[in-house]
């Protein structure tokens, strides 16, 4: 098959869950073109198969604001015509979803199918603002197929947009690479080094992910346990973070990390990973740190409790519940056999619900599905 794939390049799990996806059909001898304003990250190596086309943002003195949807809709054109592309698959609604449709008028009903792919925020938060709404519901109802990355988030679409369309549950998966791996002796030789444990969040730091709930969570769990928190990544809530920490004295124990390219290295070394998320749609960070073998400290918010299972594979709490979490936390790291038993869950339920060999071949065979019509 030929297939376009248009996804946000920055750091965050949409343009993850797309790269990808997009490696994966490329190694299984499909030719995959992304079009997108950059490079995406984890697109980093040249790959068989694999083919970027960059969307040229033209500037004018008029355009305050540059009409980047129009040119990714130019630029779809342009890349379905001349690569002779089989299907397009948009991830994050949001302007993705519409250009596709523009390019598909552009070209004529037959010319091309597109699939769009539901994320998170795209519905449950810009997308549902007054000022996105009916767009995003018209181009989700416009899409050729749609998927959604969880019964939650699927919930979510149906609820908030009142659209007809079957919208298919393609769960997220783990990239091959964080197996390689072994982690029964990274584990022994992580926890409790030197008489500490190593938390880690990663996320890209918006109001949603809760970062500063983990200050007043290390400043509990501080003052009991040997724990040294790592926070991968960075965005806007970062500095108001990094402020609190200063203002309680935590800075020794809180290390910012900032943007890391192969977070499976932070996670190798690592413990225990926590996501005080507001909202989440899946979480596929606290999945690729399961996978790594990282029991997993979540709240219970969205599509979480479809990863992580509370009491197995970690624990999920209310959103906003510092001390919870905190206590969820000292209760893991207190009882070293059932750190290693939730550890050692998370690994497998990792492995054997969310490995690409399993996911990747609900996408394709929903590739075919659209393209055939059936
Ligand atoms: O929806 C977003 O916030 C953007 C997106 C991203 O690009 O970071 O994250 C969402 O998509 C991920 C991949 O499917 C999910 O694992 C995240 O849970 C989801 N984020 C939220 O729902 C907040």
């Amino acid at each position: 098959m030929k297939i376009g794939i248009t996804c946000y390049p920055t750091y965050g799990g949409s343009g993850v869950v797309a790269t990808e996806l997009g490696i994966k059909m490329a190694a299984l001898g499909h030719e995959v073109h992304f079009i997108a304003y950059a490079l995406p990250y984890r697109l980093e190596s040249f790959t068989t198969n694999l083919f970027f086309h960059e969307v040229d943002v033209l500037q004018y003195p008029l355009f305050e604001y540059p009409p980047y949807s129009l040119s990714l809709a130019h630029k779809m054109v342009d890349v379905v015509e001349h690569e002779k592309l089989d299907i397009l698959h948009v991830h994050y609604a949001i302007p993705h979803a519409t250009s596709a449709y523009l390019a598909r008028e552009i070209m004529g009903n037959d010319s091309i199918k597109f699939i769009t792919t539901l994320h998170g925020t795209d519905i449950t938060l810009i997308g549902s603002d007054p000022s996105y709404l009916k767009i995003v519901k018209f181009s989700i109802e416009k899409s050729n197929g749609v998927t959604a990355v969880s019964r939650y988030l699927q919930e979510e679409t149906y609820k908030t947009f009142q659209v007809e369309n079957d919208i298919e549950v393609i769960h997220n998966f783990v990239p091959d690479r964080f197996w390689i791996n072994n982690k029964e002796l990274t584990r022994q030789r992580c926890f409790g080094q030197n008489n500490e444990i190593i938390l880690t969040h990663i996320s890209n730091f918006r109001a949603v992910k809760r970062v500063v709930d983990l200050v007043d969570v290390m400043d509990r769990l501080i003052p009991r346990f040997p724990v040294r928190l790592l926070m991968v990544g960075d965005g806007p809530e970062r500095s108001r973070m990094e402020q609190l920490c200063r203002e309680k004295g935590l800075c020794d124990h809180i290390q910012f990390l900032g943007k890391q390219q192969n977070v499976e290295q932070v996670l190798a070394c690592s413990d225990l990973f926590l996501l005080p998320s507001e909202d989440e749609s899946f979480g596929l960070a606290a999945l690729e740190a399961m996978a790594c073998g990282l029991p997993a400290v979540t709240t219970n918010a969205g599509g979480l409790p479809e990863v992580n299972i509370d009491g197995e594979t970690g624990f999920t709490v209310d959103v906003g519940d510092t001390a919870a979490f905190a206590d969820r936390i000292a209760r893991i790291i207190s009882d070293r056999p059932f750190y290693f038993r939730l550890a050692r869950n998370a690994r497998k339920r990792a492995y054997n619900e969310f490995n690409s060999e399993k996911i990747v071949p609900q996408y394709l065979n929903y590739y075919e599905k659209i393209i055939t019509g059936g």
